[in-house]
C-alpha cells in the first residue's frame, strides 16, 4: 500500500539527504520502496504488515494514507450550516437512510443524477404528469445536498384526495424513514374549490358549505394517513405553507361611514401585491359568521389603481344564507389590485361582524394589511400533531437565519402551537437560482432527519422531532412560539471540538477544557454494537492501546481518544470521552459542553489502556451500550478529521499505528 511518511524534520525545509536515505534503507529492507518526496513527506509503499516495524523508528512522526483530494463540498458555501458540516464530516451523510419526497412535479431531475441528485433515485408516477413542474426536483436537490448518501424515492401526485394517500402508501412500502413533503391542501386548494362551487356552472350555493365540509374530510384523510405513517416509523418533514399574508381578519369597522370596511382609519382599501405573478389567477375569499342563520350582506371587490372593478362577488345572503363571497381576478401586466368589502345590508346592529379575508395562490402574493396567526391551521398536514411542521428563515439576514419570511405561515394550529420549527431558505438549486418558501426549508430539514436517522437508527420519529426541537436555536418570543416554533434547526456541536474549528464547540470555554480534540461517531457507519450486558461489552471493546506501545504512556499532545456512547433506560444519550490527559470526560448530550471529569489513572501510569478500566469507571452505567472507536495523535495533522482517519484505515478490522501506539480496531462487529 502506499503510505505517506512523515519523518521528524523540519516541515519547511528540504529533507536531508541522510535521512532520505536512511529511510530507504530502512523501507527496503522491509520490501518497500520509495516514491516522492516534498518537505517532510516521502511517499512509501510498503506492505501493511511491516508498518508497524517501519514506524517503531525513531525518526518517524507519523504515518498515514494519501490525502485525497476532497471536492467543493456545497455545505460549505451555499447551504446555512446549522450544524450539518459538523456532522458530514464526522461521517453522517445520511448513508442507508431512505427519504420519500412528496411532490406535484419532478421534470428534470433525470439530468441531475450524479450531479444535484444522487446517481439513482427510484421515482413512482403516481399522478398523470411526473414533469408537470421543477419544484419536487428542487426539493430533492435539498435533502441530497444536506444528506448526500441518503436513498431518494419521488413520488408525484395530481390529486390531493387520492393520489396522497396512494403515494405515502408506496414510500410505506418501500421502507422509507423520512418522508418530506411541500405541498398540502393550502389556501390556494381552498379558495379555488370554493370559487368554482360559487361561481362555477354548475353552481349550487349550498354546495359552498359542503365544499368546506369536503375539504374538512380531505384533512381528515390525510390525517388519518400521515398519523399512521408517522406511527410506523417515517419521520415527516412538512412545509409550514406560504400563506402569512394571504389573511387578513378583524371586525367591520367603517370609520368614514361610507359602507366600505376601513383597514386602517384612512383607508378603505388593501392593497394586494401580487409580485409578478402575471398572467396567473388569484382567488379570493371573504368568509363570517352569521347569527342564527341569519348572515349580514358583505360583498366582495377587486379593483385597480383606477378605481375600476377587476372582479366582484356579491351573492344575497338573504336568498344564499351563508357568509362566503370569492372572487378570482387574473394578474396583467401594469395592474395594481385592491380588495374592497362593501356592506350591502345588516340583519340588526346589534353585533360586529368578524371577517376573514383569504388570498388563494400558491406563490407569493401578499396583503397590505395582513394578520398572520393561524394560517398554519389553513395548511393540511402542516397543522397535523405528528409532523415536523417547518417555517422559513431568511438565508441573508444577520445574524443568519434569524428573521422570519414575511410568507412564513404561523401558528397556533388549534391548541397546537406550530410551526415547530425554522429553516433557511432561498437556496440556489439547480431547478431555481433562489428556491424561496418553507417548501425548501422543509426538505432541508427532512435532510437533517435523515442524518439523526443515521446516527441514531433507534430513534423514534417523536424522539427525532423532539431531538431537533430541544437543540433548535430559539428566536423571537423565548421558547415555541407560533412563529418560529422552537427556534432554528440546528444539530448539536457534538462531533467536533478541536483546535481549528473552536467553533465546533459548544463552548470555546470547553475546547479549553479538553486541552485538544475530541470528536464522535466513529466507525459510524457500521452498525453500532449494542450489547445488554455492559461487562461483556466492555470487555469485547473494539479498542485499545495494543502491547507494541512503546512506551504505554499517553501524555499530552499523544491523545488517543475513546468515545463511549450508552443511551440509558431514560432514553438520555451519555457520552464518556477518555482522553490523554488521564481524565474521562463525561458530556450529557441534553447539557453540551458541560463536562464532568472523573480520574482515569491507568493512562497516566504508563500501563496499557485497558476496556477493563472502562467498567470500573462506569459501573453505574447500565443498559445498551455501543462503543466505537476514534483516534486522534494530536500531531498528525492529517488525522484530525474522521475522513482523514477512514481514509487513513485500510480496512475497519485490523492493526494500526498511530505514531508509537498501535491500535487495535474492529469496527464492524
Ligand atoms: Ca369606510
Ligand atoms: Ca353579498
Ligand atoms: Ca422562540
Amino acid at each position: 500500500m502506499k503510505v505517506i511518511v512523515v519523518m521528524d524534520s523540519p516541515p519547511l525545509q528540504p529533507l536531508d539527504d541522510k535521512l532520505l536515505w536512511e529511510l530507504k534503507q530502512r523501507v527496503a529492507s522491509l520490501g518497500g520502496y520509495l516514491g516522492n518526496h516534498a518537505f517532510n513527506n516521502v511517499q512509501v509503499w510498503i506492505s501493511l504488515d511491516n508498518i508497524q516495524e517501519l514506524a517503531a523508528w525513531s525518526r518517524i512522526t507519523l504515518i498515514r494514507k494519501p490525502m485525497k483530494p476532497q471536492l467543493h463540498d456545497v455545505m460549505s458555501d451555499s447551504l446555512r450550516d446549522c450544524g450539518v458540516g459538523d456532522w458530514r464530516r464526522g461521517g453522517i451523510t445520511g448513508r442507508g437512510v431512505k427519504v420519500g419526497i412528496i411532490d406535484a412535479g419532478f421534470s428534470g431531475y433525470a439530468d441531475l443524477l450524479g450531479s444535484a441528485l444522487p446517481e439513482q433515485v427510484e421515482i413512482q408516477l403516481q399522478g398523470t404528469s411526473f414533469f408537470s413542474s421543477k419544484h419536487g426536483t428542487a426539493c430533492a436537490e435539498m435533502v441530497h445536498a444536506v444528506a448526500p448518501d441518503a436513498d431518494l424515492f419521488l413520488v408525484n401526485i395530481d390529486d390531493l384526495a387520492v393520489d396522497f394517500v396512494n403515494a405515502v402508501e408506496w414510500l410505506q412500502a418501500k421502507g422509507v424513514a423520512v418522508i418530506s413533503s411541500s405541498i398540502g391542501l393550502n389556501l390556494k386548494v381552498f379558495c379555488q374549490q370554493a370559487y368554482n362551487v360559487i361561481w362555477g356552472n354548475d353552481a349550487s350555493l349550498h354546495a359552498a358549505g359542503s365544499v368546506i365540509n369536503y375539504l374538512d374530510q380531505v384533512k381528515q384523510q390525510w390525517n388519518a394517513i400521515i398519523s399512521d405513517a408517522v406511527a410506523h416509523g417515517i419521520v415527516w418533514s412538512q412545509a409550514a405553507g406560504n400563506d402569512a399574508r394571504k389573511r387578513w381578519s378583524g371586525p367591520f369597522l367603517d370609520e368614514d361611514g361610507d359602507g366600505l370596511l376601513n383597514f386602517s382609519s384612512l383607508d378603505n382599501r388593501n392593497k394586494i401585491d401580487v409580485n409578478g405573478c402575471v398572467n396567473e389567477d388569484v382567488y379570493v375569499l371573504l368568509l363570517w359568521n352569521g347569527t342564527s342563520n341569519r348572515y349580514d350582506d358583505y360583498d366582495l371587490y377587486i379593483v385597480n389603481q383606477n378605481e375600476s372593478v377587476v372582479a366582484q362577488s356579491d351573492l344575497d345572503q338573504e336568498r344564499f344564507p351563508i357568509g362566503i363571497e370569492a372572487c378570482k381576478f387574473k394578474v396583467r401586466t401594469g395592474e395594481e389590485y385592491y380588495l374592497v368589502v362593501h356592506q350591502y345590508s345588516f340583519t340588526s346592529s346589534d353585533h360586529v361582524d368578524n371577517l376573514i379575508l383569504l388570498i388563494g395562490h400558491e406563490q407569493f402574493p401578499e396583503l397590505q394589511y395582513f394578520d398572520p396567526s393561524g394560517t398554519v391551521t389553513l395548511n393540511c398536514p402542516a397543522s397535523n400533531s405528528n409532523v415536523i411542521t417547518v417555517g422559513a428563515v431568511q438565508l441573508t439576514s444577520s445574524p443568519p437565519g434569524a428573521v422570519i419570511e414575511s410568507y412564513s405561515s404561523q401558528g397556533p394550529a388549534g391548541d397546537l402551537l406550530k410551526p415547530d420549527m425554522v429553516a433557511p431558505d432561498g437556496f440556489d438549486t439547480t431547478s431555481f437560482s433562489h428556491f424561496n418558501g418553507t417548501s425548501a426549508a422543509a426538505p432541508y430539514v427532512a435532510g437533517i432527519c435523515a442524518l439523526v436517522r443515521q446516527r441514531y437508527p433507534e430513534f423514534t420519529p417523536t424522539r427525532i422531532k423532539a431531538y431537533l426541537e430541544s437543540n433548535a436555536l430559539d428566536l423571537g418570543a423565548a421558547g415555541k412560539d407560533n412563529v418560529y416554533g422552537s427556534g432554528l434547526v440546528r444539530l448539536p456541536a457534538d462531533f467536533a471540538c478541536r483546535e481549528d474549528s473552536p467553533a465546533g464547540c459548544a463552548t470555546p470555554a470547553s475546547c479549553a477544557g479538553v486541552g485538544a480534540f475530541w470528536y464522535g461517531g466513529g466507525c459510524s457507519l457500521a452498525p453500532r454494537r449494542e450489547v445488554r450486558d455492559y461487562n461483556e461489552a466492555i470487555a469485547e471493546a473494539p479498542v485499545r492501546l495494543g502491547d507494541g506501545a512503546n512506551d504505554g504512556r499517553i501524555s499530552n499532545g499523544e491523545g488517543l481518544v475513546l468515545e463511549v456512547d450508552f443511551p440509558l433506560p431514560g432514553e438520555t444519550s451519555n457520552y464518556a470521552l477518555i482522553s490523554f490527559d488521564g481524565n474521562a470526560y463525561f458530556i450529557d448530550s441534553g447539557n453540551q459542553g458541560n463536562f464532568l471529569t472523573k480520574a482515569f489513572t491507568s493512562a497516566e501510569n504508563g500501563k496499557i489502556f485497558e476496556t477493563a478500566d472502562l467498567c470500573a469507571l462506569l459501573p453505574g452505567y447500565q443498559g445498551q451500550w455501543g462503543v466505537y472507536f476514534l483516534s486522534v495523535p494530536a500531531e498528525a495533522g492529517d488525522l484530525q478529521t474522521l475522513e482523514a482517519l477512514s481514509d487513513y484505515l485500510e480496512s475497519d478490522k485490523g492493526q494500526y499505528v498511530f505514531g508509537q501506539y498501535i491500535v487495535q480496531i474492529d469496527c464492524r462487529q
